[in-house]
């Protein structure tokens, strides 16, 4: 069962025209912010009834029941061979990164979070921007092929949005060129390419449990591989590089899961479904809500596949008569918390701004694609109205200086 939506309630507004819009100074449709990213929560009895357990048990952490428990179901449902639960996405990306032992060179797109390019700079380790299909808004094989210099060591593949990474021709790409190839799989949790679930491709792959992400422990992440040796030495890093009490083998840090975050997910594991569900009925509204508006055009969702359609993503095109950020700028007077993300690409914030200052000319698709994407709200919380007020300030700008 899904808990109902939280202290956000629908909001009652028309809007007909400009002067409906709180932009324009007419009362904002919600009063309680609509974010992208609230969290979806599953079954609140089951998660208090394992947190008591747990606080009887007095084990709270350092790969506890629940955690276990945790990984074994994640295996399962990816059909991968190991699962290797972390504190969250970013410090897991860390240590996939050093137990993959990646080095000078590693190859990643610059639209995504900024994240997966941190994970790298924090370990003095070159993040190379390669460009993005302008299309899937993935990254680009040709693109990482151009980027390959003597000093590349791997290439990180994101799925961004849920949607797969061209898995196959970058495991080619890193075959030919004896690179390491891992994913950040951040947004794919339950998404397939070919048929089979996101987690068992490259070396590794690496998932974020984030409030804000689809499943969600709270705060969690984890490392899957199919390779014995590297699952081990994870798992060393994640606990200080202990093997055993008082041996360290390893060098390490602090990467554990707590077990409430491991009850959290599985609690929300047996939502999984249900919350897919919401969010495909969300996206269809959308589809509804804005098939009539030229210009403005949702990212589709390959059929074939499974998606968790966690992100609705909107491109506005450049000759819309208002621009992305006019659109953004009156979403949020709503009350509506769109989002830009990931503008303006990782090689526009620092410090890679100033390190690789000229990294934006070979990275064209994505500028075009970060000027004009918004990420719409939608999930469990959503309120009903929000799909409708959010297609009505769309049309109203948009039929604005088509007018004049
Ligand atoms: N790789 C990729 C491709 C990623 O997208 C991410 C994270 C990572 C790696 C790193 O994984 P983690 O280390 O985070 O596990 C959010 C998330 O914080 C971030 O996890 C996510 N990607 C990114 C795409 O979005 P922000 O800074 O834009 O938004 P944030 O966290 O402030 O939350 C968005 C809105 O959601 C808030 O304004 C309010 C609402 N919210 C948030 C939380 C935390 C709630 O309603 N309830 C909550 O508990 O980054």
């Amino acid at each position: 069962m899904i808990a109902p939506p939280g202290e956000s309630r629908p909001g009652r507004k028309t809007i007909r025209g400009l002067a409906d819009l709180a932009i324009r100074g007419a009362p904002p449709a919600f009063t309680d912010i609509v974010h992208v990213g609230r969290p979806n929560i599953g079954d609140r009895a089951a998660f208090m009834g394992r947190v008591d357990a747990m606080l009887d048990s007095r084990w709270l952490t350092n790969n506890g029941p629940l955690v276990q428990e945790l990984e074994q179901k994640l295996a399962r449902y990816l059909g991968v061979r190991h699962v290797v639960a972390m504190s969250n996405g970013t410090i897991a990306l860390e240590i996939a990164i050093r137990a993959l032992g990646l080095k000078g060179e590693v190859i990643l797109p610059s639209y995504t979070f900024i994240a997966t390019a941190h994970a790298l700079q924090w370990q003095e380790i070159t993040p190379v921007f390669a460009d993005i299909d302008p299309v899937t808004h993935n990254i680009d094989p040709a693109a990482v092929e151009r980027m390959i210099t003597p000093r590349t060591s791997g290439i990180i593949g994101v799925h961004l949005w849920g949607r797969a990474a061209p898995v196959d021709e970058l495991a080619e790409i890193a075959r030919r060129r004896h690179l390491s190839l891992m994913f950040d799989s951040a947004h794919a949790f339950g998404s397939t390419y070919r048929g089979r679930r996101v987690g068992a491709f490259g070396r590794a792959e690496v998932f974020s449990f984030h409030a804000t992400k689809f499943f969600n422990c709270f705060e969690g992440g984890a490392v899957t591989t199919n390779e014995d040796d590297l699952a081990t030495t994870m798992r060393y890093m994640r606990n200080f590089g202990f093997e055993t009490y008082d041996k360290a083998v390893h060098v390490g840090t602090n990467g554990k899961m707590p077990e409430i975050c491991a009850a959290m997910g599985l609690t929300n594991l047996d939502s999984l479904d249900a919350v897919v569900e919401v969010n495909r009925a969300n996206l269809a509204a959308y589809e509804a809500a804005l098939a009539d508006i030229e210009g403005v055009s949702l990212l589709r969702y390959d059929p074939r596949e499974q998606s968790n359609f966690q992100y609705v993503i909107v491109e506005v095109d450049p000759g819309f008569a208002a621009s992305r950020d006019e659109i953004v700028a009156a979403l949020h007077a709503e009350g509506i918390l769109a989002r830009k993300y990931f503008w303006p690409g990782c090689h526009n914030m620092q410090p890679y701004r100033d390190l690789y200052p000229h990294a934006g000319l070979l990275l064209p698709n994505t500028k075009a694609v970060a000027e004009r994407v918004i990420v719409l709200p939608t999930g469990t919380a959503l309120p009903p109205h929000a799909i409708e007020v959010i297609a009505s300030v769309f049309r109203v700008l948009g039929a604005s200086r088509a007018r004049a």
